[in-house]
């Protein structure tokens, strides 16, 4: 989130897109319900009417994978009917810099497209510069070259009746979300844009987010108190777990990882390739030999790199679909699974589940025996005396049965208390991971190889015996200075000369001298909502990422209703209700001093940006769809990777012309290991079931609560049938067509159980994330007489 949960009652208009946080983040209601209560309008666009929908001043239906046409629609009706805040968008967009004239876009594909890679060369994307290496830019914004003519030029093409011939939403349905969400322009109001996992999972899913994030610029919503662009996170941690490293492109701290290849070769070599020359990222090497000191402690020397070549470089995809794929494949042959259940959580399931039976050994760290830890039983379809992989199931402790923080998704570290001691032999997984690497290391503790180094280097000192010291951990991932051996107390005091550690930079500063902030619990308002006392909130404790932009070039709040931090002239300094997401001594005159987005080589936020699959957002049709692309003649996400087809074979419109989505119900949580188990969730939700139309239903001969065969391409499940109002058929390019939804938190152990809704879905992802088109495929349906 760039703004956090508290925040969304100073909202004036909440757009919620990809997600239905009123079942699946029902605390964030409190919240929306506040602003209405102000008079906010709230939008829901979703395929089915949901309970988000329910209380919505505005419903949109829309066909699932068509994010991008719908926003684009919108970017068009706001840049033609001047609907946009072009203060905001001159001094904090890159909306006046010219692209190169290389640059073009035709009939679905920037300039330099490789067909045979699947990739693009993206030098034709570049700006174009003066002799002196400055960008060139033209203030007016009417350059054709420049971004803002560009992005004009690139959504004209979303016209309202194209647009609603895509996306199948009622013109009219249209006209009003764009029109209430539009007026958001005005500098005294502010917008929100909520969205999870009916934005990310899809082949598009990078470039959804992006839409949603050009259109707030244009707006001018980014960075006032009630705007902002909101991801409203999963798993109760997983914003700590992405911060943590846990993407397999990124160490802490969001640091790329070192790829095999010549620009990481040594560390100078990836300082220099990874370090821009202009924005905050230039000091990453701090960061960067900080996190080594942290890893390695005494064994990171200036001498060997501070540890750098220890680190695992590789130059693959190590994604969930390529760890199974190499599952299959027999080249990864042992897995431990820490928490997951893959078997019912991942994309093409049934091929997961095989792939399982091809590894040596697995381990199996969960509450539960899952239907992972299972899936060489009997009740899951296996044969196990044909199964040669040896299973380990590890009992682990529940939340509250240990002690940690964890990260919400306003960025907010909440230290949470043991509240019961473990059950049974169960642990914490910290406890198990430590246990795990003190065994490591004695076992390689007499070698000398290369494999023993990186293991040998490894400084583990958390305390002795099996018992970590939880606080040692906390304090090294603030960090310390090894000459004063004081806490820091910011990222600012990082140095890349390994006289700091710090085990993840933006995490820098929760833990200073005065003690563990992410512990405190004052719960008095600071002022608008923001509670700097509660908790710590990365980067350095700021509520509100880039709030620099609530104010004008010139320092003072574009509204005095959305006001939140300002230029005090007689203090020179930045002032407000919140810790300024800027130098807070830095002077609107100063050199700089306009500049909010301070992450960015140019300080200025991307309209125009390089990513895998272009500068823009473009509409693709999804991987399985059953019309042409109305757009150009590239039917899908031109870099998207194709797996194999092997166990992962591609629906066909004819054969398979139903949509189909998946979801989550409030009562059950996830694969089910969490919910199935318990008897009272189980009874609320006690079956597999798929929602279709009422039309659907009268056409395919299917009466409510009839047993169904939904099929795929790549597998068939059972459930029961719910007829339902909540989807209705749509006209998509003239033709009608359904689509059905279902949850995906069915499998074959627990109290209940139920189809696996990802025994249909496929190996198929976006480029950027290699996050799974989760929501949207082709299937058919039939009663099971
Ligand atoms: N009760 C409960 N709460 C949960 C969870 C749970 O399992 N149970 N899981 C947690 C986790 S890990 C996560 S990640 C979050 C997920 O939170 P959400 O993203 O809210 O979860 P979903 O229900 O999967 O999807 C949200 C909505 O996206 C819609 N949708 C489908 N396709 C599209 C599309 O193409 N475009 C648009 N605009 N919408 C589409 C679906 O109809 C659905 O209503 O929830 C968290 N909260
Ligand atoms: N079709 C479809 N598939 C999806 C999605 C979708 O929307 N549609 N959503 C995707 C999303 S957003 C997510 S996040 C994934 C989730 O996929 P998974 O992470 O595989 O699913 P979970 O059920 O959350 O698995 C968590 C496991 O951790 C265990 N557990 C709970 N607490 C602890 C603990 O403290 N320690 C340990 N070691 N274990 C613990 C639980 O018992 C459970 O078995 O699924 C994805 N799969
Ligand atoms: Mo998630």
């Amino acid at each position: 989130m760039t703004n956090h949960w508290i925040d969304l009652q100073h909202s004036d208009c909440i757009l919620i897109m990809g997600g239905n946080p009123a079942e699946n983040h029902p605390i964030s209601f409190k919240w929306i319900l506040k602003a209405k209560e102000k008079g906010a309008k709230l939008i829901s666009v979703d395929p089915r009417y949901t309970r988000s929908s329910k209380i919505a001043d505005y419903y949109a239906p829309l066909r699932s994978g068509t994010d991008i046409a719908f926003i684009g629609g919108i970017i068009n009706y706001a840049l033609q009917n001047d609907l946009i805040q072009k203060e905001y968008v001159r001094h904090y967009t890159n909306a006046s810099f010219l692209v190169s004239d290389k640059y073009s876009f035709n009939d679905g594909l920037f300039s330099g497209y490789d067909a045979a890679k699947r990739s693009y060369n993206t030098d034709t994307w570049a700006f174009q510069k003066n002799e002196k290496g400055e960008i060139i830019k033209d203030e007016t914004l009417s350059h054709p070259q420049s971004v803002y003519q560009l992005l004009k030029k690139h959504y004209s093409r979303y016209d309202a009746d194209t647009v609603c011939a895509v996306t199948g939403t009622p013109k009219e349905a249209f006209l009003a979300v764009a029109k209430a969400f539009c007026e958001t322009s005005s500098p005294d109001k502010a917008g929100t844009i909520l969205y999870a996992m009916g934005t990310t999972q899809h082949t598009t899913g990078t470039q959804n987010v992006r839409i949603y994030a050009i259109l707030q610029l244009l707006l001018g919503n980014i960075g006032l108190p009630g705007g902002g662009i909101n991801a409203l996170r999963g798993e109760s941690n997983v914003q700590g777990s992405t911060d943590f490293g846990l993407l397999y492109g990124s160490l802490t701290g969001y640091l790329n990882a070192p790829t095999a290849s010549a620009k990481h070769a040594t560390l100078a070599d990836y300082n220099k390739n990874e370090t821009p020359t202009s924005g905050y990222w230039i000091n990453k090497p701090k960061f960067m030999v900080s996190l080594l000191k942290a890893f390695y402690g005494p064994n990171a020397t200036a001498e060997n790199e501070f540890g750098y070549q220890y680190l695992p470089k590789g130059n693959k995809n190590y994604s969930h679909i390529a760890i199974f794929e190499s599952m299959d494949k027999g080249t990864i042959k042992g897995m431990l699974a820490f928490g997951q259940n893959p078997v019912v959580g991942g994309p093409n399931a049934g091929k997961e589940h095989k792939a399982l039976a091809k590894l040596d050994w697995l381990v199996a760290v969960d509450l539960w025996e899952t239907e992972t830890a299972s899936f060489w039983q009997k009740e899951a379809g296996s044969n196990p005396a044909e199964i040669k992989t040896e299973v380990f199931f590890l009992p682990a402790c529940g939340s509250y049965e240990k002690e940690g923080s964890i990260s919400n998704s306003g960025r907010w570290m909440q230290y949470r208390w043991q509240a019961i001691k473990p059950r049974g032999e169960s642990k914490a997984d910290l406890e198990i991971i430590h246990m795990l690497a003190l065994k490591i290391k004695a076992l390689y503790k007499n070698r000398t190889d290369a494999a023993a180094r990186p293991i040998n280097a490894l400084h583990w000192e958390y305390g002795h015996g099996d018992h970590p010291d939880i606080d040692l951990v906390a304090r090294e991932i603030n960090g310390y200075d090894y000459k004063t051996g004081k806490q820091l107390s910011g990222f600012a005091e990082l140095k890349d000369d390994g006289s700091t550690c710090s085990g993840n930079w933006i995490y820098c500063g929760f833990y200073p001298e005065a003690g563990n902030l992410s512990k405190r619990r004052d719960n008095k308002d600071t002022g608008m909502g923001n509670y700097l006392n509660w908790s710590y909130a990365w980067p350095m404790n700021r509520r509100v990422l880039y709030n620099r932009a609530a104010a004008n070039p010139a320092g003072q709040p574009w509204s005095k209703k959305k006001e939140i931090i300002w230029w005090d002239e007689a203090k020179q300094k930045w002032v407000g209700h919140d810790v300024p997401d800027f130098a807070a001594t830095k002077a609107p005159t100063s050199a700089g001093g306009t500049t909010p987005f301070i992450m960015m080589p140019n300080e200025v936020a991307g309209l125009f940006a390089v990513r895998k699959d272009g500068p823009f957002p473009e509409h693709y049709e999804p991987y399985e769809s059953p019309v042409a692309n109305a757009f150009s003649s590239v039917q899908f996400n031109p870099v998207s990777v194709i797996w194999s087809e092997e166990g992962n074979k591609k629906g066909d419109k004819d054969k398979f012309p139903i949509i189909a989505t998946t979801y989550r119900v409030s009562e059950h949580w996830q694969s089910g290991a969490m919910t199935r188990n318990q008897e009272w969730l189980s009874e609320l939700v006690p079956h597999m079931f798929i929602e279709i139309s009422e039309e659907l239903a009268a056409e395919k001969g299917i009466k409510n609560k009839d047993r169904v065969l939904v099929t795929s391409a790549r597998g068939s499940i059972e459930a029961y049938a719910m007829i339902t109002k909540r989807f209705k058929p749509m006209v998509i390019r003239g033709k009608k067509t359904h689509q059905i939804g279902m949850p995906w938190h069915f499998g074959y152990k627990g109290i209940v159980t139920g189809g696996t809704a990802n025994n249909l879905t496929a190996n198929i992802a976006d480029p950027e994330t290699t996050m799974p088109e989760y929501k949207a495929f082709l299937c058919d349906v039939r009663r099971i007489d």
